[in-house]
């Protein structure tokens, strides 16, 4: 049996992948924010461009031998550049929070107003929540949904940026299943001069695919992460139109950060190239059909699910209407193989580490090639484990049940056969 070159220096992490990977095949990951890559992607990410410093951009680098790197960035932006029809990306930053950082560095100064969605209501730590930098750095006025239909209170955010004057309106989420207004948004901002930052982190993939719309012709920038719908390597880009191309850029580098991950930005080039082909657009159809099977089977089972539905790539349901905590929830789930995410509902009444709610995505389950009648199963099972949240053996039957199920959809399957537990680790 073949022994890897890192099951010989370093079997403990060696067995940690394997175990992971084993993990990743035989369950049901049902995170809303996370999918599989591509072996394409992995062996992008796991190249010799990890050895590279090259600071600066194409063409103007501070360091020699970026002849290929140059090859691999310019790749990279035009790709991004095709896929969301953009002036101007940039595809250095690190992360998310990173890309958004460097917006507000571009864009703003400390102490300046910006209205971001409450992080309880959907929105993300990085749009003005108090303990992250961008709560401490700005006066941040939040704003969120509509009490009654759970959808974004878009009369009431036009009424806090009439009142606060804010010099930027961040819009995106983390956990809201609607379609966003950025149209809407776009032209809230405007009237009080205010500038527009899209987060698309979650929605990426559906908007690249034309599924939901884009505010790229709306928002003076636009950030996102790669490795959600996208389905790129853990990572994170920003764009904006052309009249903040500049400032954008000295933001990210030398602003917020130093050398660029090559192998991650030849990563999301490879990421993009797959976004670009005519499959994807289908994988995101299928995003957003498994969702709304789901959603529904959920519903028939009794359950509430914040604004009633639907309309992307995930679903948050109110446990609390069955009498369950997000986190007993999310604990039961786990032993039955099942995976996801408590998270707070709007206006909740549980901290965050307790919560009301669960959030369930369906990209990566459809990246395994699951679809509606997989959806139907998955939706049973998920209202059988919570109907009885300490029956162990119930967990247990639906555990094998689900094993049996990946099984059909097979994952990394080369990666486990490489590797014989046993004999190479
Ligand atoms: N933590 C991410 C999520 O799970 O949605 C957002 O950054």
């Amino acid at each position: 049996m073949h022994k890897s070159a890192l099951s010989e220096v370093d079997p403990q992490i060696a067995e940690a992948i394997y175990n992971e990977t084993q993990r990743l095949a035989s369950g049901l990951e049902l995170i809303a924010s996370e999918n599989y890559v591509s072996e394409a992607v992995l062996e992008a990410m796991g190249s010799v461009f990890t050895n590279k410093y090259a600071e600066g951009y194409p063409g103007r680098r501070y360091y020699g031998g970026c002849e290929f790197v140059d090859v691999v960035e310019r790749l990279a932006q035009d790709r991004a550049k095709q896929l969301f029809h953009c002036d101007h990306v940039n595809v250095q930053p690190h992360s998310g929070a990173q890309a958004n950082m460097s917006v507000y560095l571009a864009a703003l100064k400390p102490g300046d107003t910006i209205l971001g969605m409450d992080l309880s209501h959907g929105g993300h730590l990085t749009h003005g929540h108090p303990l992250n930098f961008s709560g401490k750095y700005f006066n941040v006025v939040p704003y969120g949904v509509d009490k009654e239909t759970e959808r974004i209170d878009y009369k009431e955010l036009e009424r806090l940026a009439h009142e606060h004057r804010p010099k930027m309106i961040i819009c995106g989420a983390s956990a809201y299943p609607r379609t966003i207004d950025f149209e809407r948004i776009a032209a809230i901002a405007r009237a009080v001069d205010a500038l527009v930052l899209a987060d698309i982190a979650h929605i990426a993939g559906l908007v690249a695919a034309g599924l939901h719309p884009s505010p790229i012709p709306h928002a003076d920038f636009v950030t996102s992460t790669t490795h959600k719908t996208l389905r790129g390597p853990r990572s994170g880009i920003a764009m904006c139109t052309e009249k903040h191309s500049k400032e954008l850029d000295r933001a990210v580098f030398p602003g917020v950060q130093g050398g660029p991950l090559v192998h991650i930005i030849a990563a999301k080039a490879v990421c993009f190239h797959e976004a670009l082909q005519p499959g994807f657009k289908a994988y995101q159809a299928q995003v957003v059909k498994n969702a709304s099977i789901l959603a529904e089977t959920l519903r028939n089972a009794g359950f509430r699910l914040v604004s009633g539905g639907t309309d992307n790539h995930l679903i948050l349901v109110d446990v609390s209407s069955k009498g369950l905590t997000g986190k007993i929830a999310e604990k039961a789930l786990e032993k039955a193989g099942i995976t996801v995410n408590k998270n707070t509902i709007p206006f909740d009444k549980n901290p965050p580490l307790i919560s009301s709610g669960i959030r369930i995505g369906t990209p990566a389950l459809t990246t395994r090639g699951m679809r509606e009648e997989e959806m139907q199963k998955i939706g049973t099972w998920i209202a059988e484990v919570l109907s009885a949240v300490d029956d162990t053996g119930l967990q247990e039957r639906i555990r094998l049940e689900v094993e049996r199920l990946c099984h059909n959809f097979p994952l990394y399957q080369s990666r486990l056969q490489r590797y014989d537990k046993a004999s190479s680790i």
